[in-house]
């Protein structure tokens, strides 16, 4: 097999499959017949996507050298012109992916070896505990701790309020939840409602698991800086491992307000595609966890320029990891977190779905809350074609939300 300096590459497939949910794939073929494959997946705008991947972006690579990731990066970033953005990003991000991939296996190499090695055995993360009221989210708690996770994400149904962010009411998982949404369903969101409950939550959590275990909640962007303000301030006594996304930081600035009030860690970034997004949040030390991930913030080569970026700032990373993330975007984010010497913790929900894993074939492996890298070249993640094509792509949308008064508010 040529595995040389030059790998042209010859071919650009753009796959979206609904295994469980909908998700964009990338494999990007070179004439050695090495492939690479990366995550494009933009939870509700998968079609926009591929279009970007399959039109704008699968015509400039052919021919390229897929050992040259920075310039393509570069290419696809800076040459654009129409900088930045979720969709832009996500497409950096997928063929970046797949650029690493083809480097590792044409190096023979795991990507966390390319990277610098490991910095640590494997990867620790956190997993969901949800409810639809404090006792049967405690016990889901209880039970994941009970397989070794040792931090919780805890979100639990508001009283006299339907429909809480990250409860799943009457449906089995996310994937059930997630997939069947062909117009956005509307939320109804109470600030007060909810501010008046969570902290019960974590009042019982403490109470039933002590002081060791490690909490942390997500606010999902739904609260102005001074409510972020109070209720870091209030969960104080409860020690989180951090509150993310307090506020919706288009302004970076808000994050002063809730940082002079409480010392409750902070953790934003889901949703950023680019260092610029958080830039002044992290060089202000306004956070203490970056939450990036390499599908949405250019791939592994963005991702790494943000973790050595924060780690002058005491930042941690702390990568998105939700189901509308592939396996593909998971194994990344393992290699980098195996590598980075500020790595702090890596959300986990499962590595999909039971369709997932006939179309994901992956060398990941979670035992007691931490992921274990496998040993393959590259990503360590194959995707098989044919069963993709098994799971067609059926519109889904995220919610919205609306103030009682119909007000439209974060989701
Ligand atoms: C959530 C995400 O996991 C999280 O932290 O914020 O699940 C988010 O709701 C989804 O990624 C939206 O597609
Ligand atoms: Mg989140």
């Amino acid at each position: 097999m040529k595995t040389g300096r030059n790998l042209a590459i010859t071919d650009v497939r753009v796959i979206v499959s609904s295994p469980g949910r909908n998700f964009v794939t990338v494999k990007i073929v070179t004439e050695s017949g090495i492939y690479g494959v990366g995550d494009a997946t933009v939870n509700g705008r998968e079609m926009a996507v591929a279009t970007y991947l399959q039109e704008h972006v699968a015509p400039c690579l052919i021919g390229r050298n897929a050992h040259d990731i920075e310039d393509i990066w570069q290419y696809l970033y800076k040459g654009v012109y129409w900088r930045r953005g979720p969709i832009n990003m996500a497409c950096v991000g997928a063929v970046d992916m797949a650029l690493w991939d083809i480097k590792g296996k044409a190096a023979d190499l795991p990507v966390y070896e390319l990277l610098g090695g490991k910095s640590r055995r494997a990867v620790t993360t956190y997993a969901h505990a949800t409810g639809n009221d404090v006792t049967e989210t405690l016990d889901q708690a209880a039970r994941l701790i009970s397989e070794g996770f040792q931090t919780i994400r805890l979100q639990s149904a508001v009283p006299g309020m339907e429909g809480s962010y990250g409860v799943m009411g009457d449906k089995k998982d996310y994937f059930e939840m997630q997939s069947s949404r062909p117009l956005p369903p509307e939320q109804p969101w109470s600030t007060r409602k909810y501010m008046n409950s969570v902290e019960d939550l974590f009042r019982q959590a403490r109470a039933r698991f002590g002081p060791d275990v490690q909490l942390l909640h997500d606010v999902h962007s739904r609260l102005t800086p001074i409510e972020a303000a109070r209720l870091g301030k209030m969960l104080e006594p409860y020690d989180l491992l951090f509150l993310e996304d307090a506020v919706a930081a288009e302004n970076q600035e808000s994050y002063r307000i809730v940082r002079d009030h409480t010392t409750t860690p902070l953790a934003i970034g889901e949703v950023y595609n680019t260092i610029w997004d958080c830039k002044d949040l992290i060089q202000n030390q306004w956070i203490d966890y970056i939450r990036t991930a390499a599908t949405h913030a250019g791939g592994i080569t963005g991702l790494r320029r943000i973790a050595d970026f924060a780690a002058i700032y005491h930042v941690r990373i702390a990568p998105h990891g939700a189901p509308d993330l592939s396996p593909i975007c998971y194994a990344a984010q393992s290699h980098i977190g195996l590598w980075a010497p500020n790595f702090g913790i890596q959300e986990f929900v499962g590595f999909g779905s039971a369709q997932s894993a006939e179309v994901f074939r992956h060398d990941l492996r979670i035992e007691n809350g931490m992921i274990h890298v496998g040993e393959s070249a590259g990503l360590g993640v194959d995707f098989d074609e044919e069963a993709a094509a098994r799971y067609p792509y059926k519109r889904s949308y995220l919610p919205v939300s609306r103030l009682e008064d119909g007000t439209l508010w974060s989701w």
